[in-house]
């Protein structure tokens, strides 16, 4: 295996629209972010990933491109962007870019050129006439990720477009070689800019199967073996590599429904399509299929098992990447441990398993001191396409107020509300009087700075496990070994490399646990390295350990 500046990273996601506000209009900017380069300095991360930066008119915020070389006027100028890049850079902190090229925003130019059809955009997206007697029913059964049918009808053009996301947001026809062409000149616009790799955007969805045939019936993302994973995969990922590969430039591909086999398809190494993915597995312990809305409680058996899969499937032949929240999940805290009881022990739990797994770490906004989701109970308040959405779908299965319970559970406004920087009015995020989501009125107690000036606090520990990740390469190439498989409780691994053995133990509960020690361990010299108790057994020994207490041990 190589060792690689992305292996040895820590990366921070920023949802720019709620990071921090420069100019009181209660949405995030540049220079806001700007203004606290000094705390992503001082929490020690390496590389960034922004969330959309582009123009955009803001139906799915940001996710809808409308010009993908200009940046969005809410949040500032180019030149506030290259002022921004410019200043990480010399800080020693990498830029990664939002790539959403599956889609553009209706708004895009492309798009509204492509409504005629003597246009040669006409052919940049999937136009196609309905099917029945009049045409007035969609081109095939294909459904949204945001429910409902994939097929729009225009009536100025007479045809449907293809929209696997929200109808402002029409997909690109990557049968046409031209899209690919334009593509890559955006591409070499940002890295000759500077930027140093991408996250792509659903990008396992850009082939789709020829013809768009039907899909098996399905009660969710029907038509999924036609637009996921598609044939010419390899073909298209290989022409954005044409770009990539002359920049040496990193990229992670987020990938819907992926598994092991797949993986090593886009990502082996000495053969890349993509440096590395997102696989999901890490944040659907707590539901069923994959499908956030199907709640179930929690299961550590669930997850275990899955990154065991992950851990032992890509190592040596590939590199994973490791997250537990993004900005289309709800806060993990609160989902694998209580957000009240015991939050900060949990919260530390959980940034331990994080930090010691095999893979590059992403870290999202907030959640390094603690941050918890929001539960929203008005549908009103909610400013999520796809809250609104699968809210008003659910409604026909669950109910009113089943629909509400699990939005206010999984939506991913959850993860959008403004950051939390201090017990100031809205959070030190903006000096308006109102924010663009709502602030979670938790502020007052979890926030930033009360996390800086607390030794104890989930910051303070994220902070050192950086640190320590850093300074230490067994954190990060090494093997993977659990124990205690079927434990419901236990979280027990070891990571062994020629920089020496980690043991690490956690309990998930929130009561005491007892544990004993896989004897091998037991038998070898391991030293406590450090823990979210200040007096946690000093080598790995029989013992109770106490609500999510979480151990790290070292054997040189
Ligand atoms: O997400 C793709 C995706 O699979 C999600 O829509 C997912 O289905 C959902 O969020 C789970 O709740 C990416 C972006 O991360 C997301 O923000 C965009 O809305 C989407 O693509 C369309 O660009
Ligand atoms: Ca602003």
């Amino acid at each position: 295996m190589k060792n690689q500046w992305y292996k040895e990273a820590v990366f921070y996601q920023i949802y720019p629209r709620s990071f921090k506000d420069s100019n009181s209009d209660g949405i995030g900017d540049i220079k806001g972010i700007i203004s606290k380069i000094d705390y992503l300095v001082d929490l020690g991360i390496d590389a960034i990933w922004f969330s959309p930066l582009y123009a955009s008119p803001n139906a799915d915020y940001g996710y809808d491109i409308s010009d993908y070389k200009a940046i969005n006027p809410e949040y500032g100028t180019m030149e506030d962007f290259d002022k921004m890049l410019k200043l990480l850079h010399k800080n020693n902190i990498k830029v990664i870019m939002d790539l959403v090229i599956n889609h553009t925003s209706d708004q895009h130019e492309w798009f509204q050129q492509s409504r005629d059809v003597n246009s040669k955009y006409h052919d940049y997206y999937y136009w196609r006439d309905g099917k029945g007697k009049w045409g007035k029913k969609p081109p095939n059964n294909w459904t949204s990720f945001f429910a409902g049918s994939a097929w729009q009808y225009d009536e100025k053009v007479g045809k449907w477009y293809l929209h696997l996301f929200d109808k402002n947001q029409p997909d690109l026809n990557y049968f046409n070689p031209n899209v690919m062409k334009e593509i890559q000149d955006i591409l070499r616009f940002w890295l000759d800019k500077g930027v140093d790799g991408f996250r792509c955007d659903v990008i396992t969805l850009l082939s789709k199967t020829f013809g768009l045939p039907n899909g098996a019936p399905s009660p969710a993302l029907c038509g999924r073996e036609h637009y996921i994973d598609g044939p010419r995969m390899e073909e298209l990922l290989g022409q954005l590599q044409e770009v990539l590969r002359e920049y040496d430039a990193f990229t992670v591909g987020e990938s819907v429904l992926i598994n092991v086999p797949k993986a090593l398809r886009y990502t082996t190494e000495g053969n890349e399509y993509l440096t590395t993915v997102f696989a999901f597995d890490s944040v659907n312990a707590d539901n069923y299929f994959g499908l956030k809305q199907l709640v179930r409680p929690f299961s550590l058996r669930k997850l275990k098992n899955s990154m065991r899969t992950w851990q032992h499937g890509l190592y040596g032949k590939s590199w994973n990447t490791l997250f537990w929240e993004n900005h289309d999940q709800a806060r993990i805290v609160g989902r694998y441990c209580d957000p009240v009881v015991n939050r900060v022990e949990g919260a530390k739990m959980l940034a331990t398993v994080l930090m010691t797994l095999s893979g590059t770490p992403f870290i999202y906004q907030g959640q390094e001191f603690g941050t918890t989701s929001i539960r929203m109970t008005d549908i009103n308040d909610y400013q999520d396409v796809e809250a609104k959405r699968t809210y008003e779908m659910m409604k026909g299965i669950f109910g009113a107020k089943g629909a509400m319970k699990r939005t206010a559970y999984c939506s991913r406004d959850n993860a959008r509300t403004p950051m939390q920087w201090d017990d100031s009015k809205n959070a030190g995020f903006t000096d308006a009087d109102t924010t663009w989501l709502k602030v979670n009125p938790n502020y007052v107690q979890i926030n930033a700075k009360q996390a800086q000036e607390d030794p104890n606090s989930v910051l303070n520990y994220y902070k050192k496990l950086i640190r320590l990740r850093k300074n230490d390469k067994s954190f990060v190439y090494g093997t993977y070994k659990d124990y205690y498989r079927n434990s419901a409780k236990i979280w027990a691994y070891l990571r062994e490399s020629e920089y020496g053995k980690l043991f690490v133990v956690c309990n998930f509960a929130n009561k005491d646990v007892s544990f004993t020690p896989p004897k091998e361990i037991a038998n070898q010299n391991f030293t406590l390295l450090t823990s979210n108790y200040d007096d946690s057994c000093q080598t790995p020994q029989k013992t109770k350990l106490r609500p999510y207490e979480a151990i790290i041990y070292k054997l040189q």
